[in-house]
């Protein structure tokens, strides 16, 4: 059992509306101010998804750059920007991420489903993704959305190398409409799948979309598995109780993180596991 435990922190992502949920951090100073307290509750990395002046998600290169810029003024996170962007982002759009050189980038392994549209990830683009984050000295985070997607990245180290760093860290995203569901079970056969298609020393985080949240942060904190939180992914705190702000999921991932005897991982010892440059 490894003996703390790794929090991501997703704030923002592209799919909901701020007018909708005016606790979502969509400018830059939202952004730091969300950072700065959820580097306090016991994150250790931040996802990023970025918005532009009408709060709708956005790629535009300059903002991303002013943005890890800015994160890494007031924070000492690890910042992680997305690559998935919005389900709309064209290919080109979200393979320019790198050129706002963050630490990591996400690396979705397959297409799925996403609610009524269409999570587009053809193999030719993840490899490509994959190459691009080798030659940037950029640490991908695998997303994974259903079981088959764990098959396809042993196949993608097979055939086109390790990662920068040489550690494979991944992240199931589980219980979007079209994936897998968000349950204890699902975490336990993607570990299983784990074991068969990826290296030694893999590493895995896991969050739940919505409701799911609780059952699978127990069931990967029970099943030698890290986190990830945030209003990406989760806006009710409890039942008919909004999500004040991302430090809240952060302070309760953290607190049930020490109950289970793995208290969050410190910014360094995260950088050093997951092979960050320096
Ligand atoms: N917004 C989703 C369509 C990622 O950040 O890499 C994709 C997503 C995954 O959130
Ligand atoms: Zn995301």
């Amino acid at each position: 059992m490894p003996a703390t435990t790794l929090i991501t922190v997703a704030p923002t992502g592209a799919e909901t509306d701020k007018s909708k949920v005016p606790a979502l951090p969509v400018t830059i100073d939202e952004l730091v101010a969300t950072a700065v307290a959820c580097e306090k509750a016991g994150a250790a990395v931040i996802h990023v998804h970025i918005r532009d002046d009408d709060a709708k998600p956005s790629l535009d290169l300059g903002r991303l750059k002013a943005t890890v810029d800015a994160l890494r003024d007031a924070t000492n996170l690890i910042v992680q920007l997305s690559s998935g962007g919005s389900v709309t982002d064209p290919e080109e759009d979200r393979l320019r991420v790198l050129e706002a050189a963050p630490d990591m980038a996400s690396c979705t392994m397959g297409t799925v489903n996403f609610g009524p549209d269409v999570f587009m990830n053809r193999w030719d683009f993840i490899v490509e993704l994959h190459e691009r984050m080798q030659a940037a000295a950029v640490v991908p985070e695998y997303e994974i959305f259903d079981i088959g997607h764990i098959a396809s990245l042993g196949r993608l180290l097979d055939k086109h190398g390790l990662p920068f760093g040489g550690h494979v860290h991944i992240d199931f995203v589980l219980g979007v409409p079209g994936g897998a569901p968000g349950t204890a079970e699902t975490v336990i056969a993607a570990k299983q799948q784990m074991r068969e298609h990826l290296p030694a020393g893999a590493t895995f985080a896991a969050t739940g979309i919505g409701r799911s949240t609780l059952p699978v942060m127990l069931a990967t904190l029970g099943a030698e598995g890290h986190l990830r939180v945030g209003m990406e992914d989760t806006l009710t705190y409890a039942k008919g109780q909004p999500v004040s702000g991302n430090a809240q999921l952060v302070a309760r991932a953290a607190g049930l993180a020490k109950i289970a005897q793995r208290p969050p991982m410190d910014v360094d010892s995260a950088r050093a596991m997951l092979g960050i440059r320096s």
